[in-house]
């Protein structure tokens, strides 16, 4: 890799994480809301980039505090270890736990406690009657996965699907991980100086869900597809342009803690605003995707904070308002962690640190 790729990719590992944390800590004042007002919006966006306004530090939510424990696993281990994980969830909910995690994957942790770590799935599975967690808690912090299998597909898939398997076992909700994950990983192999394709993502998406959702056909699911079914959706609904109301957003992707229904949501975010959209006066399509994700209401820290991986992986961390930056609480962690996790994959694939 030339020098010049390897500082841009340095720029996307930032801004993955950095729109990572960003989504979570400008979007969790929001969150509950059924839907916010754009003009709100633009205004709580305009103050927070406004060179005078000084407003303490946003506080950052389970998603980042989760996303943190993948990246300290990663970076010590060098792979994935689900025991290491588990450890690292428990210890940091039970040193921090008002951070707003999901009602039920509290339990997770109190079992894998208890039981010592012996088995890091076993709790998972127990979850909701034995049906597991289809909750949006494993795609949510699942960013250091595709940075960390920035060179390997096939290990993305896996690793991304055992990240998730510690605290949900529903196959809905360890796929809408997995899809998180092939979501940032294609943005991180696309350069934003060449313009984005916005159909081809989709299908690209499309494409590779298919695959993995194959494994499920022998489950008797109403739809065995469902992960390809939302996408479609997200598909019909961006080649309708500008022209889609937030409520039919809403109503076909959805905006709550499924992850069904938020994932593919963040996507769509994150593609329909690569053009401009009504309501959001900004030049900047990084701030343009928060903003949007935020508007549709619901589970607005979740949703943003997956939209925002997704489009800082893309665009990178330059386009990412300084400013704005500096209202999030854990900023520079969150850089370093994607800093030393650059530099363990260049490490590995030989480019120049
Ligand atoms: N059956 C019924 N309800 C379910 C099921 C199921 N199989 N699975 C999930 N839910 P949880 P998370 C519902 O607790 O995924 C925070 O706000 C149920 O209402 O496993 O880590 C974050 O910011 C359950 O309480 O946690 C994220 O937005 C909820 O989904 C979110 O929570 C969450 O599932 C992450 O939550
Ligand atoms: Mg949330």
């Amino acid at each position: 890799m030339a020098l010049a790729e390897s500082i841009l990719l340095a720029s996307k590992f930032r801004g993955c994480l950095v729109g990572a944390l960003l989504g979570d800590c400008l979007g969790a004042p929001y969150e509950a809301e059924t839907k916010v007002s754009k003009i709100v919006l633009q205004k709580y966006f305009d103050k927070l980039e406004g060179q005078y306004f000084k407003s303490p530090v946003k506080p950052y939510t389970d998603d980042t505090a989760m996303t943190k424990c993948i990246a300290e696993s990663l970076l010590e281990h060098k792979k994935l270890d689900a025991s290491d994980l588990a450890k690292r969830f428990v210890k940091e909910y039970f040193s921090d736990p008002r951070r707003g995690y999901g009602a039920n994957v509290v339990d997770v942790f109190r079992k894998l406690r208890t039981q010592k770590f012996v088995d890091p799935f076993g709790p998972a599975r127990e979850q909701f009657e034995g049906s597991g967690s289809y909750g949006n808690g494993a795609a949510m912090r699942v960013s250091p996965v595709a940075l960390f299998c920035h060179d390997s597909y096939d290990e993305l898939v896996s690793m991304a699907r055992v990240s998730a398997e510690v605290t949900h076992a529903n196959h809905l909700g360890f796929n809408g991980a997995v899809l998180q994950a092939i979501a940032v990983h294609q943005s991180l192999h696309l350069n934003a100086k060449e313009g984005l394709d916005v159909t081809s993502f989709v299908l690209d998406l499309i494409t590779k869900m298919a695959a993995i959702e194959k494994d499920d056909e022998g489950l008797g699911l109403e739809d065995p597809t469902p992960y390809q079914t939302q996408l479609k959706h997200v598909k019909e609904l961006l080649d309708r342009g500008d022209g889609v109301e937030d409520a039919e957003v809403v109503r076909q992707l959805g905006n709550n803690v499924a992850a069904l229904f938020s994932v593919p949501t963040a996507i769509y975010c994150f593609l329909r605003a690569q053009e401009d959209i009504e309501g959001i006066k900004t030049d900047n399509p990084f701030r343009r995707t928060l903003q949007y994700a935020i508007s549709l209401g619901g589970d607005t820290d979740t949703i943003a904070s997956m939209a925002g991986a997704i489009a800082g992986a893309y665009y990178g961390h330059g386009a990412i308002s300084e400013a704005l930056q500096r209202h999030c609480e854990l900023l520079s962690e969150v850089v370093k962690y994607a800093e030393d996790l650059y530099v363990l994959v260049a490490a590995q694939s030989n480019v120049p640190p």
